[in-house]
C-alpha cells in the first residue's frame, strides 16, 4: 500500500479530463497521460473508458455549434474509445490546463513543447485531451460523464480524507481510494 504522506490545508477542487479519441486509440499514448497525470500529484477520483454517440458529443460541445470546427469535432470525439477522469488537487482546473497546453497544436509545440498537446497532439481538433476551463463548467462536464457521481457527497465525507493523505493508488482500478483507518 502506497501512502502518499501528501497533507494540504486548501480545499481540493475538481475538474473533468478526457484523454480524446486520437490519444485513446494508442495505448502506450493513454499510458503516457495516465503517468503525466499520477507525476502532477493528482488525486484520479474517477476513471472510465466509454464510447459516445454522435448525439452526446452534439450535446457537450453546443456551445460551439456555428463554429468552422464544430462538425469535425464533434465526429471525432464520437469516432471512438476515449477515457473519462474525475481529478482532484488544489487549483486542479488552473493546473490541468496548464499540462495539458494551449488548444491549438503548433503553438503548443512552440510555446509549451513539454505539455500534453505539445507532446501529443497531432491537430487542433485531435489535440490529446480536454479540461475543464471554470469551476462551472467542471460541474456540469462531470455530471456529463459521471451522472451517478456527486460532488457535493465527495466534498463532504471524501474530500478530508484525499486532502489529509489518508489514500493509497490501486494500481488494478487505476485510481486513487482512501487507505483503511488503522
Ligand atoms: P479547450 O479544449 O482548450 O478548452 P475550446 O473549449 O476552445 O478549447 O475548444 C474545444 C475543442 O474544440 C478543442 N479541444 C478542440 O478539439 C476544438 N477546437 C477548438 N478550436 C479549434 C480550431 N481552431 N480548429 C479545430 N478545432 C478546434
Amino acid at each position: 500500500m502506497l501512502l502518499t504522506g501528501r497533507c494540504l490545508s486548501k480545499a481540493l477542487q475538481l475538474t473533468l479530463a478526457v484523454i480524446k479519441p486520437d490519444a485513446a486509440a494508442h495505448p502506450l499514448m493513454s499510458e503516457a497521460v495516465h503517468q503525466r497525470i499520477l507525476d502532477a500529484n493528482f488525486v484520479i477520483i474517477r476513471c472510465q473508458d466509454l464510447l459516445w454517440r454522435r448525439q452526446d458529443s452534439e450535446r457537450f460541445y453546443a456551445e460551439h455549434s456555428g463554429r468552422f470546427f464544430y462538425q469535425r469535432l464533434v465526429e471525432f470525439m464520437s469516432s471512438g474509445p476515449m477515457r473519462a477522469y474525475v481529478l482532484a488537487r488544489e487549483d486542479a482546473i488552473r493546473h490541468w490546463r496548464e499540462l495539458m497546453g494551449p488548444t491549438k497544436v503548433f503553438r503548443a509545440r512552440y510555446t509549451s513543447p513539454a505539455s500534453i498537446r505539445g507532446q501529443f497532439g497531432l491537430t487542433d481538433t485531435r489535440n490529446t485531451t480536454h479540461g475543464s476551463d471554470s469551476v462551472e463548467s467542471a460541474q456540469r462536464e462531470i455530471s456529463f460523464f459521471f451522472p451517478d457521481f456527486s460532488a457535493e457527497e465527495w466534498m463532504e465525507k471524501e474530500e478530508p480524507s484525499f486532502r489529509s493523505g489518508h489514500f493509497h493508488y490501486d494500481h488494478e482500478k487505476q485510481m486513487h481510494i482512501v487507505s483503511p483507518q488503522s
